[in-house]
């Protein structure tokens, strides 16, 4: 059947789960995405394909929960080159100022073209006469050209949930043309923040040669393409609906109470990826404890660092740093019965994180780079009396929109252990000044309104002009 909206992504929005009795099921996989371009799949009779995990060969296309879905396979050999080694070791410590030194390797790259083709014959084959196909992330980049090659007649949007780095460390990457060029096959490219957006038209201008003005590309071929931030955020009623029930509400109780009743309780909720901070935010606590600032017991460090990219060496690493950390920190200032950090290596319902974010007085989001981080945003949507304090790096995208955080930068230890200590006593009334107007934001900016706002553009754009414009130079 042909579809009026295909969604591609690297990964279904949904997980398989194989159970005791060896039956398989599906299980929605958390995250941000999948809550952001549901609303959007329903109201168009959309499909979404997509890679379900593992290396299985032969999958159906299936509904879940009443969405369509199909699922694209990949061969463990393609997993290693094209997921955990083009995108995973290559692009996305590229995309993220280098906090990792990418790699770069002629058959990772080999591999990411096969599959972002396989990908878009698929989307070919699934979008109706004029669809819509919406194209996410950076393990699809090459998906755009490919397709409109295939589907001249599509509209195609594009949208990049990471940071797009600036034109110095992009061009390290010996394929930088081709990307670029992959990109400049949709008619609208989304990215989080406007820096972004203009450090890919300033890259298409130098690289590929093409004449741009503004937020716009000019094609030899009479194509427009359009590159604009759209902030990506949450479900902000849905999360404060969660954190209002009288199930979290009862589990925030408990949680406090398991933790022994500390004065404040910091949090921290991530992946467990070296982009975002953990060692260093643990380390600027461990000091405050250590100099007297703080005291065990008064104060207790939650980190929950949620399993993520496993089979990657570079992670293994980082999780064993962080643990080493850890109990070290444990060892020298912690008590019995009373650690200085509750430490947790594993990933909850939503309903758990909602309880986690009610319970924290003081939440620590230090990305050293980080395209939005959603979870800032469900901590504020939580927050449904107003107060708590929000610590917030500043190379977070989320920085942009709320500036009433505790703004830090991850790299300054003396600054982040300023900033901790001063959200740690700020005054009641400051905290709630600072939080209603995080609130408003995150109320009137939310996911629906992101969505909306991409397809808006995406569908009543005109992506042609009649500009007399010079073919592609650069390289
Ligand atoms: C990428 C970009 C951008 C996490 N653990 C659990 C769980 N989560 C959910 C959170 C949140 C999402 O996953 C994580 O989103 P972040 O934005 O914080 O970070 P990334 O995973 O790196 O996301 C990022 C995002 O894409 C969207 O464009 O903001 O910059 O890096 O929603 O709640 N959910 C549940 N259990 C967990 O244990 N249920």
């Amino acid at each position: 059947m042909a579809h009026d909206l295909v969604i591609v992504a690297n990964r279904l929005p949904v997980d398989r789960v194989t159970g005791k009795d060896g039956k398989t099921t599906w299980r929605r996989s958390p995250g941000g995405l999948v809550s952001a371009i549901e609303p959007v799949m329903r109201a168009h009779d959309g499909v979404w394909m997509g890679w379900p995990g593992g290396t299985e060969q032969r999958l159906r296309p299936f509904k879940d929960d009443g969405l369509s879905l199909v699922p694209m396979s990949m061969s463990a050999e393609e997993v290693e080159e094209h997921y955990e080694g083009f995108s995973n070791g290559t692009l996305w410590p590229l995309y993220h100022d280098v906090v990792a030194k990418p790699e770069f390797h002629r058959e990772w790259w080999d591999s990411y073209v096969k599959v972002n083709q396989r990908f878009a014959e698929k989307a070919a084959d699934l979008a109706a006469k004029g669809a819509t196909v919406w194209v996410h992330d950076y393990q699809m980049q090459l998906v755009p050209k490919m397709l409109r090659e295939l589907r001249p007649d599509l509209r195609i949007g594009f949208y990049l949930h990471i940071p797009f780095p600036p034109a110095e460390l992009f061009q390290q990457l010996p394929w930088r043309r081709q990307i670029l060029e992959g990109l400049l096959g949709a008619d609208l490219v989304g990215f989080q923040l406007p820096g972004a957006a203009q450090n890919f038209i300033r890259l298409v201008r130098q690289r590929v040669g093409h004449k741009t003005h503004r937020d716009t590309v000019y094609l030899p071929d009479g194509r427009t393409v359009r590159a604009a931030a759209f902030p990506i955020s949450i479900d902000a009623a849905g999360f404060e609906e969660l954190a209002r029930s009288e199930a979290v509400t009862e589990r925030a109780a408990a949680i406090r109470d398991a933790l022994g009743n500390p004065t404040k309780i910091f949090l921290g909720i991530d992946r467990l990826d070296y982009t975002k901070g953990i060692h260093a935010r643990l380390r600027a606590f461990g000091e405050l404890i250590h100099d007297g600032d703080l005291s065990v017991g008064d104060a207790v460090f939650v980190q929950v660092a949620v399993p993520s990219r496993e089979r990657v060496e570079h992670y293994r690493n980082l999780r064993d740093d962080i643990e080493l950390l850890v109990g070290r920190l444990n060892g020298d200032l912690g008590r019995i019965g009373t650690p200085a950090i509750s430490y947790l290596h594993t990933s909850y319902p939503r309903e758990e994180m909602a309880a986690l974010y009610r319970v924290a007085d003081v939440m620590v989001v230090t990305p050293y780079r980080d395209g939005m981080n959603l979870v800032a945003k469900e901590y504020v949507a939580c927050r449904i009396h107003d107060d708590g304090a929000l610590v917030l790096s500043e190379f977070a995208g989320a920085a942009d929109e709320l500036r009433q955080a505790w703004l830090v930068n991850p790299y300054d230890m003396n600054g982040m252990k300023a900033a901790l200590l001063d959200a740690y006593r700020a005054e009641p009334k400051e905290l709630t000044k600072r939080m209603k107007a995080m609130r408003k934001q995150i109320a009137q900016h939310d996911v629906k309104a992101w969505a909306d706002s991409f397809m808006t553009s995406l569908e009543n754009d005109d992506n042609e002009h009649t500009k007399s414009v010079r073919p592609a130079t650069g390289g």
